[in-house]
């Protein structure tokens, strides 16, 4: 006799859940083909390789610690419990902008699902921003193509609405929740991860940039890991991104991870390019420190021999900022 523990029984289910997801997968593709979409799969790889495409799981635990789709491959992956829900967005790492990829998910319980759904599949389909302007792109070609004052001249075809070229798959899923198994296939490979922080970095980017996966502001400068990375283009390891002294929440003082109007820029040391720099900065080999904001607190401080980091001309005499600290120098002064 043979006694089995319950892990791996466990392991074993799990494996035979995977199969069985596979195998309902490759029935959808069949019946996918027959509804007519078999354009779709081929748009995304060559023919000659359709039908040879290798197929990918990515288990929960890889999503927890942060995993990579591979690009050209049938990729079936399953949302951890732990997570309650997570933006398409975050779990793909914002990447569908640029990248295209397209995918679908199984409902809870498919047979029921199947049932009610005669047509189609059932399912929630995705695709990617890209994958979304493409196919408008592909959308608006074949309508010229298909469309002739010549050829198509009857009342019917004049008042043809443009519903009839549209293809029936439309984008559904913007909310992944925990227990959900789906496919995915990606023309270049993509980061997949959980966001425990909430900071919208997920665990395969923060990873990458070395930024703590349970810290939403890594370098605690006040401004969210996410949006340091996506919207400022700033480090989300580093408090002072540009160098110039002043750190990067500072800069940008409502910390909303956007360069605004009144702010210095934390990604440029010189916001005013007037040659001074936003704070206080080493010059002359560093020998000396020159600056703007030279207490680096983020506001302008003239009776504290500031200038204006935002301004050329600080105080408007007509002299700009560098050429004053110029003069200061020639006269002498010990804090220019
Ligand atoms: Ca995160
Ligand atoms: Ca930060
Ligand atoms: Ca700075
Ligand atoms: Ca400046």
């Amino acid at each position: 006799m043979i006694s089995l523990n319950t892990h791996i029984t466990r392991q074993a289910l799990q494996c035979a859940t995977i199969v069985l997801g596979g195998l309902s997968l490759a029935l959808m593709v069949i019946g996918f083909s027959e509804e007519g979409f078999a354009g779709f799969q081929a748009r995304m790889l060559p023919k000659n390789i359709t039908h040879q495409t290798e197929w990918v799981t990515i288990t929960a635990q890889k999503i927890l610690s942060g995993s990579t789709i591979p690009q050209d491959k049938n990729v079936i992956f399953h949302v951890p419990e732990e997570i309650t829900r997570i933006t398409r967005k975050v779990l793909f790492g914002r990447k569908g902008d640029t990248v295209r990829y397209w995918g679908y998910c199984f409902p809870q319980n498919i047979h029921d699902s199947a049932n009610k759904v005669r047509r189609g599949f059932p399912g929630d389909l995705f695709l990617s921003e890209a994958e979304r302007a493409y196919r408008r792109m592909k959308l608006i070609q074949q309508r010229r193509r298909t469309f002739s004052i010549f050829r198509n001249l009857t009342a019917k075809d004049l008042n043809e609405t443009q519903n009839r070229l549209q293809s029936r798959i439309r984008h559904q899923v913007e909310i992944f929740t925990g227990g959900t198994t789906c496919y995915i296939m990606t023309e270049k490979s993509i980061p997949i991860g959980a966001d425990p922080d909430g900071d919208g970095l997920n665990n395969s980017l923060e990873r990458g940039y070395g930024s703590d996966s349970k810290n939403p502001d890594t370098d605690g400068d006040g401004i969210l890991d996410g949006l340091e990375v996506f919207r400022l283009k700033s480090h989300p390891t580093k408090r002072d991104s540009d160098g110039d002294g002043i750190i990067d929440g500072i800069e940008d003082a409502n910390r909303n991870g956007r360069f605004d109007p009144g702010e210095t820029n934390p990604t440029e040391w010189d916001t005013d390019r007037d040659g001074l720099c936003d704070g206080l900065c080493k010059v002359n080999k560093g020998q000396d420190l020159r600056g703007e904001d030279k207490n680096l607190n983020g506001i302008y401080e003239p009776d504290q021999g500031e200038y204006d980091p935002r301004k050329v001309d600080s105080d408007g005499d007509g002299i700009l900022d560098e050429h004053e600290v110029f003069l200061c120098v020639l006269a002498g002064g010990d804090d220019c």
